[in-house]
C-alpha cells in the first residue's frame, strides 16, 4: 500500500515536537502532516488528488451549507457528502522506541474508522464521538518512515446510532490524534472513585488496569500521592502486584480518607490530583496524573437539584460541537471558548447533546465549573441487535473515558426515540433503554441516568432512567409559550414522585432580525426574547423542577433545517459564529453574578414609529437599581422588586439619532451600557392614521 498511496503528497512527520526524552510516558501530537483524499482506501491508491491537511479535519465544512446549489453527490436524504475519506501520514519512528510500546490514539473520527500501519490492517472502530487506539508496536520500523493509513466513513448505516438526527454529521478525523509511547508494562485504565463525600471528609479509591506486554512476568507496585487543589500532598497509598507476561490485571488502592475536603461546585471548581507511579522493582516505568473532584449530589422531585447538601437551581443550556467554518473539526481553544461563553452567561449546567464531546470540553467544564449531562447519540430511532450492541459500546466508551470528570453528573441514554413507530419498534426502544440504563448503573453507580423524550406514548420507558427529560417546544412547534407553566404543573400532578427535567426548550431566532409587531415562530429576536422570558419565568417559579437546558446555546449545522438561514438550526442563544443574540443577555441578567447591563437591542439600531408614538425601552440587568438616560435626560431610576422583575421605560423618541445610556448599580459597583438608535418617523402610517 505504501508505494501505491505515495503517489501525490508524501509529507514526512518527525515525532519530535513535544518529545520529552526523560518522560516515561510520551504523548506526541499527530495533528500535522496528513494527506487526504475523498474515497475508499482502494480509490485513494489510484488517486492523484491528495491534499495536505492537518487535524482536526472534516470534509463537510463547506458542502453542508451549499444545498441550494444542489450538488450531484446527493446520498440518501443528505445533501452533503456522506461517504468515505482516506488519510495518510508518514511517521518517523525513533530508535529510542526500541523496547517501548507505541500506540496511535484518535480522540474522535466520524463515524466508522479502519486503520493500517505499513500495509497491515490494525482494525476498525465504530462510534464517531469517543476516542480509540491501536497498538503499532509490532508493525513499526525504527529509524525509518512508517505509513499510517486511515479510512473514515460517515455514511448512513442502519447499525450505527444515530439513524437520523437534526444535526449535520461532518465526516473526518475531526479531533486530535496522538502517538502514546510507554513501557510495555503500563497503566491502561485509571478510575478515581469518591464513594462518600461530606463537608467533614471524603473517601477516595483508585481502580486501575495494569497491562504487561513484556513476555516475562512482572513483579511491581503502584504508588499514589494525592494532592489537594493547592498542590500540597495529602496522602499516599500503594499496592503490590505480580503479573504474567502478555496479560493485564486490576490494581486498586482503597481506604484513603481526605479530611475537610475542598468541594467541587460551579462556584468553586476545586480539583484534586492523584499522581500514580507504576514501578517494576524500584524503577518507575509509567506515570499518570489524574485529576478528580469531591462533591455529592442528587435530584429531588420536590426540591430540584441538590449539590453538596444545598439546593442549586439548574441554569442550563445544550451544546452541539460544531462551529461556522470548522464543522466538527473545532480546535481545542475554541471548544474552551464555548465553555467560557456559557459560563460568562451565568449558566451552571450544560447538556452535551447529542453525543460525547471533546476532552477539551470536559476539561474546561471541570476547571471553570459547569455541571454536565453527557449522552450517547441514540437519537430519533433505534435499530435491531447490531444497533443495540453499538449503542452499548458507545455508552461504555463514554463512561470509561469520561468517568473521572467531576463536572459530569448525568449520563444520557437516548433522545426522542419514542415517536410514531410501529409497536414492534416501540418495544425494541423500551428494551434498549432498559439495557442501557442497567449498563450505565453497572459501570457507574455514582451518577444518575436520564433520557430526553417528547412523548412516552403509553410505554413505561421513563421507568428506565432516574430522570425524565422532556423536550418541549410550546410556542414554537405548537400551542402558545404561555402554556408551558400549566403543562409543567399538570405533569407534576400526574407523577409527583418523578424528577422532571426540561432537557430542551427553544425558539429559532435570527440575530439582528427585529419587528415592531412580531408573531409566533417568525425568527425575530423580539419574539424569541418573549418566548425565553416566559419559559424562564415558569421555570423559576417552580423550584421542584429538576433542571432545564435551553435548546440551544449556539446555532448549529442541520442540513434538514429550513428556517430563514438554510442548513442551520437557529435556536441558539448565540449564532453559528458565537455572536450573542439578545436572549444571551436576557439569561445573563437572570443568571450571572457579575454586574451587567444591556440595552435591548444592540442589533436593532434603525427603528421606525409614528409621530407621537410612545415606545417601550428595555434593559437587561442583574443590578439592584437601573437608571436609563435618553439624550442626556433621566427617564427614571428603578429599583429591583422582589420576584420576577423587568426594567422597562415608556418614552417618545426624536427623529434622528437618540442616545441611550443605562447605568446599573449593585453592591457599590456601577456598569453602564450605551446605544445609539436611529429613529425614523413613518409618515405614511401617520397619514393613514389621520384618515
Ligand atoms: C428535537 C431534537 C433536537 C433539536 C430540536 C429542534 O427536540 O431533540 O435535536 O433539533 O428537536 O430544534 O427541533
Amino acid at each position: 500500500m505504501i508505494s501505491r498511496l505515495r503517489i501525490a503528497v508524501a509529507i514526512s512527520f518527525f515525532a519530535s515536537a513535544s518529545l520529552d526524552a526523560d518522560s516515561v510516558r510520551q504523548r506526541l501530537s499527530l495533528n500535522e502532516g496528513w494527506s487526504f483524499v475523498r474515497g475508499s482506501v482502494e480509490d485513494a491508491a489510484k488517486s492523484s488528488d491528495w491534499e495536505s491537511v492537518k487535524l482536526p479535519h472534516s470534509w463537510n465544512v463547506e458542502d453542508a451549507f451549499d444545498r441550494l446549489e444542489a450538488p450531484d453527490h446527493v446520498v440518501a436524504m443528505d445533501y452533503y457528502y456522506r461517504g468515505l475519506g482516506t488519510y495518510r501520514l508518514d511517521i518517523e519512528a525513533s530508535r529510542d522506541w526500541e523496547g517501548r510500546r507505541v500506540e496511535v490514539l484518535f480522540e474522535g473520527a466520524l463515524q466508522r474508522t479502519r486503520v493500517w500501519c505499513n500495509d497491515v490492517f490494525l482494525g476498525e472502530y465504530v462510534g464517531g464521538y469517543s476516542a480509540f487506539s491501536f497498538d503499532l508496536t509490532p508493525h513499526l520500523n525504527l529509524d525509518a518512515a512508517n505509513e499510517l493509513v486511515v479510512e473514515v466513513d460517515n455514511s448512513y448505516h442502519f447499525d450505527i446510532p444515530p439513524h437520523r438526527a437534526d444535526y449535520t454529521m461532518y465526516g473526518g478525523l475531526y479531533r486530535d490524534a496522538w502517538l502514546v509511547v510507554t513501557d510495555p508494562l503500563h497503566l491502561s485504565k485509571v478510575f478515581v472513585d469518591t464513594p462518600n463525600v461530606s463537608q467533614e471528609s471524603a473517601q477516595v479509591a483508585v481502580r486501575t488496569t495494569v497491562r504487561n506486554d513484556h513476555s516475562e512476568a512482572a513483579e511491581g507496585s503502584l504508588e499514589a500521592i494525592f494532592k489537594g487543589p493547592d498542590g500540597k500532598a495529602m496522602g499516599r497509598s500503594s499496592a503490590a502486584f505480580v503479573l504474567a507476561g502478555g496479560s493485564e490485571t486490576s490494581v486498586d488502592l482503597n481506604g484513603l480518607s481526605l479530611p475537610n475536603p475542598a468541594l467541587w461546585s460551579p462556584a468553586s471548581p476545586n480539583l484534586y490530583t492523584v499522581e500514580l507511579a507504576l514501578k517494576l522493582k524500584d524503577e518507575i516505568v509509567d506515570q499518570r496524573q489524574q485529576r478528580f473532584g469531591l462533591r455529592w449530589f442528587r435530584f429531588d422531585p420536590n426540591r430540584g437539584f441538590i449539590l453538596n447538601g444545598s439546593p442549586l437551581k439548574v441554569q442550563g443550556v445544550n451544546r452541539h460541537q460544531d462551529r461556522a467554518g470548522y464543522g466538527f473539526a473545532v480546535p481545542n481553544r475554541l471548544h474552551r471558548e464555548d465553555i467560557e461563553l456559557i459560563k460568562a452567561m451565568g449558566a451552571n449546567f450544560v447538556r452535551l447533546a447529542h453525543y460525547p464531546q471533546d476532552p477539551a470540553v470536559l476539561e474546561a467544564c471541570d476547571e471553570l465549573g459547569l455541571l454536565v449531562w453527557e449522552e450517547i447519540p441514540v437519537v430519533t430511532g433505534v435499530g435491531t441487535e447490531a444497533f443495540a450492541a453499538t449503542a452499548k459500546n458507545m455508552l461504555r466508551d463514554m463512561i470509561e473515558q469520561h468517568y473521572n470528570h467531576p463536572s459530569i453528573v448525568v449520563w444520557g441514554l437516548m433522545n426522542e426515540t419514542i415517536r410514531r413507530q410501529l409497536d414492534e419498534e416501540l418495544f425494541w426502544t423500551v428494551d434498549l433503554c432498559r439495557d442501557l440504563n442497567a449498563l450505565a448503573k453497572e459501570l457507574d453507580p455514582s451518577r444518575v441516568t436520564a433520557q430526553a423524550q417528547f412523548a412516552a406514548r403509553g410505554t413505561d420507558i421513563f421507568d428506565h432512567s432516574d430522570i425524565r427529560g422532556w423536550n418541549r417546544y410550546f410556542g414554537w412547534y405548537y400551542d402558545d409559550f404561555e402554556g408551558f407553566g400549566e403543562w409543567l404543573d399538570a405533569q407534576r400532578e400526574v407523577e409527583p414522585e418523578a424528577v422532571i427535567f426540561i432537557s430542551e426548550y427553544g425558539a429559532g431566532i435570527k440575530r439582528g432580525y427585529h419587528l415592531e409587531n412580531p408573531s409566533q415562530s417568525d425568527f425575530t429576536e423580539t419574539w424569541g426574547t418573549a418566548f425565553h422570558k416566559a419559559h424562564w419565568k415558569a421555570l423559576m417559579e417552580r423550584p421542584w423542577v429538576g433542571g432545564s437546558t435551553v435548546w440551544n446555546m449556539f446555532d448549529f449545522g442541520s442540513e434538514e433545517k429550513g428556517g430563514n438561514i438554510p442548513g442551520i438550526n437557529q435556536k441558539g442563544l448565540a449564532d453559528f459564529d458565537r455572536r450573542p443574540k439578545d436572549v444571551y443577555y436576557f439569561y445573563q441578567s437572570q443568571w450571572a453574578e457579575k454586574l451587567m447591563a444591556y440595552i435591548v437591542s444592540h442589533t436593532w439600531v434603525n427603528r421606525t414609529g409614528r409621530i407621537g408614538e410612545t415606545k417601550t425601552l428595555e434593559v437587561f440587568s442583574n443590578g439592584d437599581a437601573v437608571e436609563l438616560f435618553l439624550n442626556g435626560n433621566s427617564l427614571g431610576r428603578q429599583t429591583r422588586q422582589p420576584g420576577w422583575h423587568e426594567w422597562l421605560w415608556s418614552t417618545q423618541l426624536k427623529e434622528g439619532i437618540n442616545k441611550l445610556r443605562a447605568v446599573a448599580v449593585k453592591d457599590g459597583e456601577i456598569v453602564e451600557d450605551n446605544l445609539l438608535i436611529n429613529y425614523t418617523v413613518n409618515l405614511l402610517e401617520v397619514e393613514e392614521g389621520l384618515e
